[in-house]
């Protein structure tokens, strides 16, 4: 009975449509969502997590295979390639099935930052946040990536420490720079973030600031939306529309979040928000009849729980979510906004989100010949119990142990 119910439903247009949009959508992963992390008090090593870019290239490779959807992993050029770029690495990423995706320079972690990188009082110092933007730049074009992905931990602790409007300009020098050296079918994304590690502010703070930034820079930087990354009650599909209709929106950083920058899983906190996101990215792919040109990328750290399959979950419940996003009745919609039905409004948008869309999925990663229960698959693959094994005995080779505290 309940299976006939979901072959109806399946073959309704609307969602034969969801199924083909969803075959055409792929989520980045986090090259740095592999290995162990942790926060300012302390690290706790995890068996597989991966101890080099080789281990977390396997890992991104693994959950490619698992959900068919995740074909690119981001890098941040600093963690991936510390002593320098080989261009061997794009043989190793194919060779576990993946590519590289978005480049993500690091002029935040060296000691002469402590003041800033691209806003740094000191000239020098700004030549080298530079120079490493332009390396990165390089460091993408041979790694066949076309998106350099750009996030400023610069800003100030205190009042007065720091000219805001001098670093504005300084900001929008570097930027401009960049743009100039990308080729031509690169994309730079800027991203933001309200505060931390600075705490007074951000020289990159909000999507205003982005967005003016973006525009000084030229025709190909976009502004990059961390979800993690607003102030507690923001509307962040707001934002998310606004920078859609100035054609402005590079993509998306994807991850949940309860006070701050946490990192978590996406939708393990508020499942609501993320779907409002994708529906308004739903909503002007229905009006425009194509599909929103953006990228979507997890940044997502696991400092306890499973990483690959955190990563694997955040793959899957972002699928659903778009699915419920593209299954809102928009026609239906248009006819209650017109007669001011704000209650059947509300309502088209809540049931929409309360589907059940496992049955869509199903098809979806069926037609993409991926197991339709990734998590489920992966976990009985033994995938994760033979790299602990590995990486346990890497590990004791490279005498890696358990981090101190922060202090
Ligand atoms: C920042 C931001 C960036 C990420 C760094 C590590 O908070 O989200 O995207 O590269 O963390
Ligand atoms: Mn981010
Ligand atoms: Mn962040």
């Amino acid at each position: 009975m309940k299976k006939a119910g979901h072959s109806i439903r399946l073959s309704s247009s609307a969602e034969d449509r969801a199924i083909r949009r969803l075959m055409r959508f792929h989520i980045e992963v986090p090259s740095w969502g592999f290995p162990d992390t942790g926060t300012r008090f302390g690290k706790f090593l995890q068996d597989a997590a991966a101890v080099d870019l080789e281990d977390k290239l396997s890992d991104a490779g693994a959950v490619h295979r698992f959900t068919g959807v995740t074909p690119t992993v981001a890098v941040h050029v600093l963690w991936d390639f510390p002593n320098g770029f080989d261009p061997a690495v794009t043989r190793l990423a194919a060779r576990h099935g993946v590519k590289i995706g978005a480049v993500n320079p690091n002029v935040f972690q060296d000691q002469c930052y402590k003041f800033g990188s691209v806003t740094n009082r000191d000239p020098a110092i700004r030549q080298r946040a530079m120079d490493h933007i332009l390396d990165s730049v390089k460091i993408a074009r041979q790694a066949g990536s076309r998106c350099l992905s750009l996030w400023f931990a610069d800003g100030a602790n205190y009042p007065g420490q720091e000219d805001i409007r001098r670093r504005k300009a300084w900001a929008t020098a570097a930027l401009r720079k960049a743009h100039a050296a990308m080729p031509k079918d690169m994309t730079m994304l800027v991203e933001y973030k309200p505060f931390e590690p600075a705490t007074y502010f951000m020289d990159f703070f909000d999507w205003g600031s982005s967005y003016l930034y973006c525009k000084a820079a030229g025709p190909r930087a976009k502004v990059l939306v961390d979800t993690g990354h607003h102030l507690p009650g923001c509307n962040i599909e707001q934002i998310v529309a606004w920078l859609i209709d100035e054609k402005m929106l590079g993509g998306f950083h994807l991850n949940d979040r309860k006070y701050a920058d946490d990192d978590l899983m996406v939708g393990s906190m508020d499942p609501y928000q993320a779907f409002r996101i994708f529906n308004e990215i739903a909503a002007w792919e229905w009006e425009a009849d194509k599909d929103l040109d953006i990228a979507y990328m997890i940044d997502q750290s696991h400092n306890v729980e499973s990483k690959i399959q955190a990563i694997i979950q955040t793959v899957c419940r972002v699928q659903a979510i778009f699915a419920r996003a593209l299954l809102v009745d928009r026609e239906a919609l248009a006819a209650a906004q017109a007669r001011e039905d704000t209650v059947a409004s509300e309502g088209i948008i809540h049931e929409a989100f309360s589907r059940d869309v496992t049955p869509l999925l199903h098809a979806v990663r069926g037609a993409l010949g991926a197991p339709r229960e990734p998590l489920k698959a992966f976990r009985e693959s033994g995938y994760e119990q033979r790299v602990a094994r590995e990486r346990r005995a890497k590990r004791k080779a490279l005498g890696i142990v358990a981090s101190s505290g922060y202090a």
